[in-house]
């Protein structure tokens, strides 16, 4: 009789394991407004939809849950189950995470997805040995430098304090004769007040999440490379989850890849107009400046040829070759 009744209750325990809803958070580093965050909502609201309820993700944007520089250790070391962080920000870790921001490889959308397509299952390969599946990436707008003044060439940028997000932009600071100095986007406005930082290089997007014409004047569309943020699990977490589950984080992740390239490319001439009509003043660089930049790409190119060796190579041929 006990033994039954022991038998029914493990049952009945493991029955509403199976079903018991699981509740994710996931933390973002970039304005609640952005189209990434919103994007992620709907990826949330879609699993939500697809699994009935039982896995629920709650998006945390702005960096209110773990800070932009602290998501994928949290999410590897199980803090948080699922997160969002811009690629590039790992590149010191590992150069593969840099593919997206070697300025003019791919500086147009559709460079960008043939670039992704080239890059992404040797990335997804990495990050699962690091304990963590990568379901989507959706990239920023074509990037350009913010500048308080005109600038002609490389040498007007001398000793400016320059914004850097990740290793790449902090080497181009350098290149050009500038101070690079690491900050996230959530802290940007308040590094231009305070003139922690005078510069930096971004898109149009994040210029206007943090209205950077109340501090600068001049927004350079050099569009040099698109950058990424990507979405990622911890791996214990998702091979814990039943088949059904794991299908649809797989089937929403590529809805919300392509639902967020597209916003994206929609909304990219939508945020340099506002820009301008916040009173900066949008141009395309001076011909000296373009060569400068040029000068300073190439370098930068093969600097990261070199340090990503053998994925860098096998990443540029099958880019090169579709
Ligand atoms: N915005 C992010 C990264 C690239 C972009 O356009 C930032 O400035 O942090």
């Amino acid at each position: 009789m006990r033994w039954s009744i022991g038998i029914a209750t493990s049952l009945m325990l493991s029955f509403s394991a199976a079903m018991a809803a699981e509740r994710w958070d996931l933390p973002m580093a970039y304005a609640d407004s952005n189209y990434h965050t919103q994007n992620g909502k709907l990826f949330a609201e879609a699993v939500g939809v697809c699994t009935g309820g039982d896995l629920e993700i709650v998006v945390h944007g702005g960096g209110s849950l773990f800070k932009g520089n602290e998501i994928k250790r949290a999410v590897q070391t199980g803090q948080a189950l699922i997160g969002e962080r811009l690629l590039s920000a790992h590149q010191n870790e590992n150069p593969l995470f840099g593919f997206d921001s070697v300025p003019f490889l791919a500086s147009s959308f559709e460079a960008s997805d043939r670039l992704w397509q080239a890059a992404r299952d040797r990335l997804a390969e990495v990050l699962f040995e690091q304990n963590l599946i990568l379901l989507y990436a959706v990239p920023w707008p074509p990037q350009g430098l913010y500048f308080n003044r005109e600038i002609e060439g490389v040498p007007d940028m001398a000793g400016i304090k320059f914004r850097a997000y990740n290793a790449a932009t902090a080497m181009m600071a350098e290149l050009a004769g500038m101070v690079p100095v690491q900050i996230e986007a959530a802290e940007l406005s308040q590094a231009l007040a305070t003139g922690v930082a005078e510069a930096f290089a971004s898109s149009a997007a994040t210029g206007y999440d943090r209205k950077v014409w109340e501090h600068l004047s001049h927004f350079y569309d050099v569009q040099g490379w698109l950058p990424r943020n990507y979405v990622f699990v911890n791996r214990d977490a998702f091979e814990a989850l039943d088949d059904h589950a794991r299908n649809c984080l797989r089937a929403c992740a590529l809805l919300a890849e392509a639902a967020g390239t597209t916003r994206a490319r929609e909304l990219a001439d939508w945020y340099r107009a506002q820009l301008a009509a916040n009173g900066m003043i949008v141009l395309s660089p001076d011909p000296q400046l373009a060569e400068d930049l040029a000068v300073i790409g190439a370098a930068m190119s093969s600097v990261w040829s070199e340090l990503a060796g053998p994925d860098a190579a096998a990443i540029l041929e099958a880019f090169e070759s579709e």
